[in-house]
């Protein structure tokens, strides 16, 4: 009887230890998850190639292991994991954060270790808008400023030529690597 009272409680507390493991590793796996970038600091770089090398060849228990270095899960760290590295070199992953609400990931393959051009700047903008608005729209970027750690870009954009009325803000900071996102369908 005891236990038939208990039993509940139990499954209740089991389901809020799951659900709170669940909404951590969702939490986590939304952190910097871009193949290759073995540290996890949202680009794949020099960095995570060291990184592989340190670990190329080695399996779980050797001294040298590194499971982040695995990035294709199979407990080797070889060849196979360079590829995946090289593949996503010089990618550069953007977390943005749009009208406060929603967040979304910006993949751009843009090297801004070396300071930032025109092109690279606008390159980040487009891949931002794109990636929030979609390809279904006419965008007109009507003013870029940028220096070494931020990027403001404003947009106007509509359906059509007749309907440019909207508006589209983002700033990007290089050093966290995020967006914010302001826009309006009205
Ligand atoms: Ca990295
Ligand atoms: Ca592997």
């Amino acid at each position: 009887m005891r236990l038939r009272k208990r039993l509940p409680v139990a499954l209740f507390i089991l389901f809020i230890v799951v659900s709170f493991v669940g909404y951590a590793w969702a939490a986590y796996e939304g952190a910097w998850d871009i193949p290759g970038d073995i540290n996890m600091d949202g680009i794949v770089d020099i960095f995570d190639v060291v990184t592989l090398a340190v670990s190329f060849g080695s399996e779980p228990g050797d001294e040298n292991w590194n499971p982040a270095a695995d990035t294709n899960h199979d407990d080797i760290v070889d060849i196979f994991d360079a590829v995946v590295v090289t593949s996503n070199f010089g990618m550069i992953q953007f977390k943005a954060v749009v009208n406060d609400m929603r967040d979304v990931d910006v993949l751009v393959r843009v090297n801004i270790s070396d300071g930032l051009s025109e092109k690279e700047a606008e390159l980040i903008a487009e891949a931002t808008f794109i990636q929030v608005m979609g390809q279904n729209v006419i965008r007109q970027l009507d003013t870029l400023t940028f220096d070494d750690t931020k990027i403001e870009a404003h947009y106007t954009w509509g359906y059509d030529e007749n309907d440019m009325g909207h508006v589209f803000d983002m700033t990007a900071d290089l050093i966290t690597l995020q967006i914010t996102v302001t826009h309006c369908f009205c």
